[in-house]
């Protein structure tokens, strides 16, 4: 019988800390030992000296969420996670949204449902509470926690979404004495909501007013509000999306002073600005600002490079997708309110989970930019380390499940969304090169693309329940201060 069920041979290695030659055994779906000159596997693939990193974990986008606005998601858990391991992502975290008046448990129920048989990569979940209830607060979200729903995103902002101040406060101390991550979306309701009445008011209703409509101060300012109550509560907590140096500078700062704040961003805030909202009145800058609407907006050139730089420097732990597909033609897609759509009618969101890892890889690592093993921190170990999937998720190590990707660096290719596997009529990427493309994504020792042949089975990506480290600290929540 042959020790392994598949050997990938000459393996040039990167995890989050190292760097090394191997062949890699894989048996049962693990990583089974790591070594030169392995026993033969019943299946041999030959890396050749290419990079093999461990699988990307998309540790923020949307598949199949429900939407109240008339919009609908065009990806679900079968085009959703078929474009991620076509780009190398064998994990993804998406949301199961509370809807206001619904319990957090129906929400769960109902997002198994909707992935149940559907998913080739693994899936975990993280909650949106949009309704913290004395139920939820107190029974719900403690119990769902301990069974491996252990980070939930809340808003600052949507109205369907959004929770007061009060509310915020409240979340995190549960998330303080249950030892969960919450993820923040940071951004000024009132802010937005006062300029956006003034410019619609003044006829200023084009996709490029998205931006004046959420300047960065209405991010500066949740942000800063947001450290505050962490600060208070004494609980860590991740700001999402982050797209410039305003944002930036408040995480620093509480970096710098100690605190437990920790940040994401993604690839719009490397690759778009706010001109790809529209750069005048036109049906074409219509059309190119309404597929880039998303939220916070993507800002100008300097703020691109404070983004990198703040990669760079270790400001930011996950470089996520935030991927919200949303298709551009249709009743239901960017338009749904019309051909001339307010920027304040379209649904806000862009597709990014299969060009996620290139852009990052090309324009991160094989542009100087970032190291190979920053990057993987970033794209996979950091993540599965942020939400409770590692050491099984994340890292090339005896024991963890073999999800790994063989990268062909060094061929030029242009992106181009005819060549993408979700279920989006556009990319906000189109046309943008990249040198390095997945050659091969095994999930669990199992290939899912090789060679530009996506080779995944629907079903066979599994829910993985995540767990992070108990609290070192006493509870507070129910006792008097
Ligand atoms: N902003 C979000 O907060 N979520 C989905 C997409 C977006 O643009
Ligand atoms: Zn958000
Ligand atoms: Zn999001």
């Amino acid at each position: 019988m042959d020790a392994f069920d598949l050997v990938v041979r000459n393996a040039h290695c990167a995890t989050a800390a190292d760097v090394f030659d191997a062949d890699i055994g894989i048996k049962d779906g693990r990583i089974a030992a790591l070594g030169k000159g392995l026993a033969p596997g019943r299946e041999e693939i030959d890396a050749a000296g290419r990079w093999v990193l461990p699988g990307g974990i998309d540790g923020h986008c949307h598949l199949d969420q429900p939407m109240n606005d008339g919009s609908k998601m065009a990806d679900d858990f079968i085009t959703g996670t078929r474009s991620a391991a076509c780009g190398g992502t064998t994990t993804v975290i998406p949301f199961a949204c509370q809807i206001k008046g619904q319990s957090l448990r129906a929400a769960v129920d109902d997002y198994h449902r909707r992935a149940h048989g559907k998913a080739s990569v693994d899936y975990a979940f993280h909650l949106i509470v949009s309704d913290p209830t004395p139920e939820v607060l107190e029974n719900e979200l403690p119990a769902l926690i301990r069974e491996g729903y252990s980070s939930f995103k809340i808003y600052m902002t949507y109205d369907d979404l959004k929770l007061a101040d009060r509310q915020i406060i409240d979340v995190l101390a549960v998330a303080r004495d249950e030892g969960a991550m919450v993820m923040i979306h940071a951004e000024n309701t009132d802010c937005i909501a006062w300029l956006t009445e003034r410019l619609i008011r003044a006829g200023k209703t084009a996709p490029r007013y998205h931006a004046a409509s959420r300047p960065m101060l209405v991010e500066r300012e949740a942000t800063h509000r947001a450290i505050a109550y962490a600060e208070m509560v004494d609980v860590p907590i991740l700001i999402v999306h982050v797209s410039g140096h305003e944002a930036i500078e408040q995480i620093q700062w509480a970096q710098n002073h100690g605190l437990r704040i920790y940040g994401e961003t993604c690839p719009q805030y490397l690759f778009l600005t706010a001109d790809d909202l529209g750069i005048d009145d036109s049906p074409s800058s219509h059309e190119h600002g309404a597929k880039c609407i998303c939220s916070p907006p993507p800002r100008d050139k300097a703020n691109q490079q404070v983004v990198w730089d703040a990669l760079a420097a270790g400001v930011f732990q996950i470089f996520s997708s935030d991927h919200a597909p949303f298709r551009y033609a249709g009743p239901d897609g960017k338009l749904g309110a019309g051909a001339d759509a307010r920027f304040d009618q379209i649904p806000n969101g862009i597709p990014g989970l299969e060009t996620r890892m290139p852009l990052l890889f090309s324009h991160g690592v094989l542009d100087g930019r970032i190291d190979i093993c920053q990057f993987v921190a970033l794209t996979s170990t950091n993540v599965a380390k942020t939400y409770g999937l590692y050491p099984r998720k994340g890292s090339i190590a005896i024991g963890a499940d073999a999800d790994l990707v063989i990268w062909d660096a060094g061929t030029t290719r242009t992106i181009c969304n005819t060549d993408l596997h979700h279920a989006v009529d556009y990319t906000p990427y189109e046309g943008i090169e990249v040198k390095a493309w997945p050659a091969l994504t095994l999930l669990r020792g199992t290939p899912v693309w090789r060679d530009g042949r996506f080779l995944g089975t629907a079903g066979e990506g599994r829910f993985q329940a995540c767990a992070l480290p108990a609290p070192a600290r006493p509870k507070f929540s129910r006792e008097a201060a």
